[in-house]
């Protein structure tokens, strides 16, 4: 099948690059958002989020007349959804903005049309709750036109590449749906294309995730009995990782950001008498910001009146994202707990906390604090040199919540230093 235009709907973290790498494949591509300031953003060259390489990407994009904006489709070849699934309060998923850009679609579906839904649901929605939407324009789901699911899986931080090069897995409602959108991604996937049926691409994407998450799980339980037992988790998970068919992964404060922290629930909201080992693995990491900020208040002998300077708010390194990011909810306890914290993410300026004064720079952060505290391992606060940090910081507190630091540099510098997973046998 051959392609002219399509329209995406969604110019979030996967819309986006996906729109604006099919323009820069020859296609016209329509990018579609609900929110004029997102288009206005991207008119005015610049992008809302922060994705290494993608400002530059959707300039060209736009340059080349390829991509389009708009805040509604228009007729198209094909409609690729990249809307947000988040998860309610009630931990099911929320696919209001999944059933307002099928609703929009509606209008627009011609005959010989392909359908394409990219974000991440429950089983068998594509099935049962977007095949009957599309349907109300008259036109059968298989035979008029033609619907697929494709999970994204490219790495925050890393997205433009993975986009290109991951292996990418496309399941139809039925295999001229699958074979229509194998045609479609192959403008751009240099990877493998694998067909598969559509509930089965759903599932693929929410097994990735929660076999991700059990795993971050494991190496946090291993990180509080290390530190119970005297045990350095990191150089644990060193020697672990030898064996050749180990590999853990490495513990921290929590697990944050709008997937990990959210896919294993669709699987638990699917089949509930049948996730204990999820739900389990979920409540591991929901404890780690509580656990990281006990962990500091330890150090600090209390929180009261403290001063803490507290590095990165994203919910991993490199990133800007703040979304469940474990770092908020670590720095909103210090701040519960009476600290005077002064929070410092380089990749998200704008990211404050409530009660927490939001610095500008690394500096202004440090001044006269009594600990410093690593929350996310960007690059710079890893590669930040204790000795400099000695010059600025009042007192001599280090906490390390991502193994990142080197333990003997710091002390060399006159800090105490406390890293999350390392016990002391005196403990
Ligand atoms: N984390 C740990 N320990 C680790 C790895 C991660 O504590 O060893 C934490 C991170 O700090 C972060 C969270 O887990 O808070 C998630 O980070 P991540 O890098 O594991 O994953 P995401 O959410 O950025 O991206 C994941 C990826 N999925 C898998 O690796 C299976 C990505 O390929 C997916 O495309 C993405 O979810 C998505 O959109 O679903």
């Amino acid at each position: 099948m051959d392609f002219q235009s399509v329209c995406v709907l969604g110019l979030g973290y996967i819309g986006l690059p996906t729109a604006s790498t099919l323009a820069m494949s020859g296609l016209t591509v329509i990018g579609v958002d609900v929110d004029p300031r997102v288009l206005d953003i991207l008119k005015a060259g610049q992008i809302h989020i922060h994705e290494p390489g993608l400002k530059e990407l959707a300039r060209k994009a736009l340059d080349s007349g390829n991509l389009l904006l708009s805040d509604r489709p228009k007729e198209g070849d094909a409609f690729v959804i990249a809307v947000p699934t988040p998860v309610t309060e009630e931990h099911k998923a929320d696919l209001r903005y999944v059933k307002e850009a099928v609703e929009a679609i509606v209008p627009h579906l011609r005959k010989g049309n392909l359908v394409m839904l990219e974000s991440t649901c429950p089983p068998r929605t594509t099935l049962d709750y977007v095949a009957p939407l599309l349907e109300s324009s008259g036109l059968r789901v298989g035979r008029d036109f033609f619907l697929a699911y494709t999970p994204e899986r490219a790495l925050p931080g890393r997205i433009l590449q993975e986009l290109v090069e991951n292996v990418r897995v496309i399941g139809g409602v039925n295999r001229a749906s699958a074979e229509a959108g194998r045609d479609l991604y192959r403008y751009f996937v240099e990877g493998e294309i694998l067909l598969t049926d559509a509930t089965t691409a759903e599932t693929v994407k929410l097994m990735e995730n929660t076999y991700r998450d059990i795993n971050i799980a494991i190496a946090n339980e291993f990180s509080r009995l290390a530190e119970q037992l005297g045990v350095d988790v990191w150089e644990a998970i060193r020697l672990a990782n030898l064996h050749p068919r180990v590999d853990i992964l490495q513990p921290g404060p929590g697990v944050g950001g709008h997937c990990i922290a959210v896919d294993p629930w669709f699987l638990v909201e699917a089949t509930p008498e049948l996730t204990p080992l999820i739900r389990q693995a979920m409540a591991v990491n929901d404890g780690q910001p509580a656990h990281s900020a006990r962990l500091i208040e330890g150090a600090l002998g209390g929180l009261s009146g403290k001063r803490i300077a507290a590095l990165g708010l994203s919910y991993k390194a490199n990133v800007g994202d703040l979304r469940l990011s474990p770092a908020l909810e670590i720095v909103t306890r210090l701040v519960e707990g009476g600290a005077e914290v002064h929070t410092f993410e380089p990749y998200a300026q704008a990211a404050s906390v409530d009660g927490a004064a939001a610095e500008q720079s690394l500096e202004a952060t440090l001044q006269g604090a009594e600990a410093i505290v690593l929350l996310v391992n960007h690059r710079e606060f890893v590669e930040l040199d204790p000795q400099e940090a000695a010059r600025l910081i009042e007192g001599r507190v280090a906490v390390d919540l991502r193994g990142a630091w080197e333990a003997e540099s710091w002390r060399a510098a006159g800090f105490e230093i406390h890293t999350l997973g390392v016990g002391t046998p005196d403990d």
